[in-house]
């Protein structure tokens, strides 16, 4: 399987994240793709290639050219200000007020974000657009004839709405490359997120729609980020009414628990026959992830990926979360190797 990388993701170096009240090094950090890479060479994997550039047009199918604008000036705009620290908001449109887009960048990023971890600093927004040049490159070899692709997408994708960042995320690079598939002829894609979280942003995208059935494995929103999104009985609306299937689990669900959803996601993707799956690829469900609740085993990815495979169609795969930093590259690669049934 070929993996598509730019080290543009370097440009996405912030320097705080804020947990449990404090400013820490973001659990998202550069370092996560060196491991990756390093485990794609160990068991030559495929050829790592570089991205092709695309314009903006494949983003704004997905995200509001408003939102688009809001990411692409927030640095320069918070630096105006002269704040000392990275850009974080502190204001939100909460339950009973206004939901109007105001001027300054202080409301502007309340408005925009979904949650306050995610730090926007310089470089966040041209490392966004590579990694979305990363999905869409992967997704290019798949429509080009391959049967598998690997993006090795950083920042992730899947927590960014339309018009919404947050859980260190910006550009759905999953919901940009499922519009692409059906851009270029595809009738029905689906997106099967395996990422410890919930992929509010990616269903969001999707929810009233036929087109693309999106299917996610996470932990219980009672008990999980990103705690307002994710529940069972998440069906989604009007035409989109039954194309969205959501498994909340509980904190130490095992594989034993995880696979058999996984099971009943693949019928549900086989039943629905679409022309491409987009695999949103998070490896934080590992026993020993920092932030996540589940329990697999680094022999369980590689179990999971077989059971991708099954499905039989065209899949891409694109990097979503995984904060065990020294343990992302076995994991991620084992999935991807099962796939290959190596
Ligand atoms: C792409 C992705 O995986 N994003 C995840 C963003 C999660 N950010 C919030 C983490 C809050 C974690 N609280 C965990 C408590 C552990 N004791
Ligand atoms: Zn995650």
């Amino acid at each position: 399987m070929k993996t598509v990388y730019s080290p543009d993701h370097l440009l996405r170096n912030a320097k705080t994240e804020l947990f449990g009240g404090e400013l820490v090094p973001p659990f998202e950090c550069p370092e996560r793709m060196e491991y990756v890479l390093n485990q794609i060479d160990q068991e030559s994997l495929g050829e790592v290639l570089s991205p092709d550039d695309f314009s903006l047009e494949s983003i704004y199918r997905i995200h509001d050219r408003e939102f688009v604008d809001f990411l692409q000036g927030c640095w320069s705009e918070w630096k105006a200000e002269g704040y000392k620290g990275e850009a974080i908001p502190t204001v939100f449109p909460a339950r009973g007020m206004q939901q109007r887009v105001p001027n300054h960048i202080e409301g502007k990023m309340g408005y925009y974000a979904m949650a306050m971890e995610t730090s926007i600093s310089e470089g966040t927004w041209p490392a966004a657009v590579s990694s979305a040049n990363v999905a869409l490159t992967a997704q290019s070899l798949i429509q080009n004839g391959a049967e598998s692709a690997f993006a090795l997408c950083r920042p992730p994708g899947h927590h960014a709405a339309g018009d919404l960042y947050g859980g260190y995320c910006f550009i759905n690079n999953a919901a940009v490359t499922a519009q692409a598939f059906l851009d270029q002829g595809a009738q029905r894609v689906a997106i099967l997120d395996v990422d410890f979280h919930h992929g509010n942003g990616t269903q969001a995208i999707f929810y009233g729609r036929n087109d693309v059935m999106f299917l996610s494995l996470h932990g219980d929103p009672r008990h999980a980020f990103p705690h307002f999104l994710g529940y069972q009985d998440e069906r989604g609306v009007d035409a989109g009414e039954g194309f969205n299937h959501n498994y909340p689990m509980l904190p130490n669900t095992n594989f034993d628990t995880w696979g058999q959803a996984l099971q009943d996601a693949c019928g549900k993707i086989a039943e629905y026959a679409p022309d491409a799956v987009v695999v949103s690829l998070g490896v934080d469900t590992f026993e020993r992830d920092p932030i996540s609740f589940f329990k697999l085993t680094s022999d369980d990815f590689k179990r999971y990926g077989a059971t991708i495979a099954c499905l039989n169609k065209p899949t891409l795969f694109v990097m979503e979360g995984g904060y065990a930093v020294k343990e992302i590259g076995v994991n991620t690669v084992n999935v991807l190797t099962g796939f290959e049934g190596k």
